[in-house]
């Protein structure tokens, strides 16, 4: 395979891009920062290759299976999951850049010492293992992540400083472990992949300005609540499933049941991925400050959609940290689409009746 060849802006060229020195070549994306934000995507960087070893070694050592406590999702957390927590806020606050934490597996606001909570500049919301459940069965997994400014000055961070709209986030990312170790970032300028090479331990350039097909073949959604969904989200489903060339339907159906991979294959391939509102789940199952609004920035950046069904999924107010929301996200055409069908239900329980 010809080697990629970058030009690194100084004449030269140069075969790989790693992860490092692209945030730096990039610096200008974020020109209030001075290099603080490169550090922290540095920071995030360096705790994923940790948790990419303990994954690959899952299965070889004593890191599989329940650790025996559970989240504030009442979600039995695994070995792993506590692992990758660990990493990802040791490596965060060690690099000095981050005042606050909010995680999936933390009940509450994880805020730094006084010291480095004063000074620091950014806060995180992540999701340091999506989709543990599958660790166990050897299926890709990932690490979800946001980061904003934060809006406190000269005082100890608030849980306010996360509860931020996804429109104010100044950088976003999703580590997908699957057959390779993938990083993909935006910072506000376009997405860009970055694939491990375990031989250099580094994070090259792999998948330049990516862009999600504005449509594609394949719907991601758990079938298997389908007499759950509501009115709209079954018909939606249906119109996926019928045939019509034109439309390339019937869509594919591919449901990992890990979201970083089926959003991930949905960003190379075109795609739909709809986690709705179930019985089990009334409000939608995934957390809208650490699953929802990163992948949201990313598959926006990309040129896809992001939504809850009706609204855009950047533009809600978050009023807690693990406020879940329905996802309706991926290929822009799709997803509007979806919400197509769910308005035409709504206007007709609202008697709005379309001529
Ligand atoms: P279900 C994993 O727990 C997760 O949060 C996502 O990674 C995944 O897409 C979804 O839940 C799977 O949920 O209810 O279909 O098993």
């Amino acid at each position: 395979m010809a080697e990629n060849i970058y030009d690194n802006g100084n004449g030269g060229q140069k075969t790989v891009l790693t992860l490092s020195e692209f945030i730096i070549k990039r610096q200008e994306d974020f020109p209030y920062a001075k290099g603080e934000l490169s550090r922290l995507l540095n920071s995030i960087g360096l705790a994923a290759k940790i948790v990419n070893r303990e994954v690959n070694k899952a299965g070889l050592v004593d890191i599989l299976g329940e650790h025996g406590t559970t989240n504030i999702q009442g979600e039995t957390q695994k070995k792993l999951d506590v692992f990758a927590n660990e990493q990802f806020i040791d490596a965060i606050r060690y690099r000095g850049e981050c005042c606050a934490i909010a995680s999936e597996e933390n009940d509450d606001l994880i805020i730094f010492d006084e010291a480095l909570a004063k000074k620091a500049q950014y806060v995180i919301c992540m999701d340091p293992l999506d989709g543990s459940s599958n660790i166990d069965v050897n299926v890709s997994i990932g690490t979800i992540f946001s980061i904003y400014r934060r809006k406190s000055v000269d005082c100890m961070p608030t849980i306010d400083d996360l509860l931020q709209p996804g429109t104010e986030q100044v950088a976003a990312g999703y580590v997908v472990y699957g057959t390779s170790t993938m990083m993909v970032i935006t910072t506000g300028n376009g997405v860009n992949g970055f694939t491990l090479d375990p031989s250099i331990g580094e994070f090259c350039l792999s998948h330049p300005n990516m862009k999600i097909p504005r449509t594609g073949p394949i719907y991601s959604i758990n079938q298997g609540y389908f007499h759950d969904f509501v009115d709209g989200v079954k018909s939606y489903v249906n119109y996926c499933q019928m045939h019509d060339k034109p439309t390339r339907r019937p869509y594919a159906l591919r449901y990992i049941g890990s979201l970083v991979a089926d959003f991930h294959r949905n960003m190379i391939k075109g795609g739909i991925y709809i986690y709705p509102t179930t019985s089990d789940s009334p409000k939608g199952k995934l957390r809208l400050l650490y699953e929802c609004n990163p992948l949201a920035f990313i598959a926006e950046q990309a040129g896809g959609k992001a939504s809850d069904g009706y609204k855009r999924i950047m533009e809600l107010k978050p009023e807690s940290l693990h406020q879940r929301e329905p996802l309706f996200i991926g290929s822009y055409d799709m997803v509007a689409k979806a919400e197509e069908f769910l308005q035409v239900y709504k206007d007709m329980e609202a008697g709005i009746v379309i001529p």
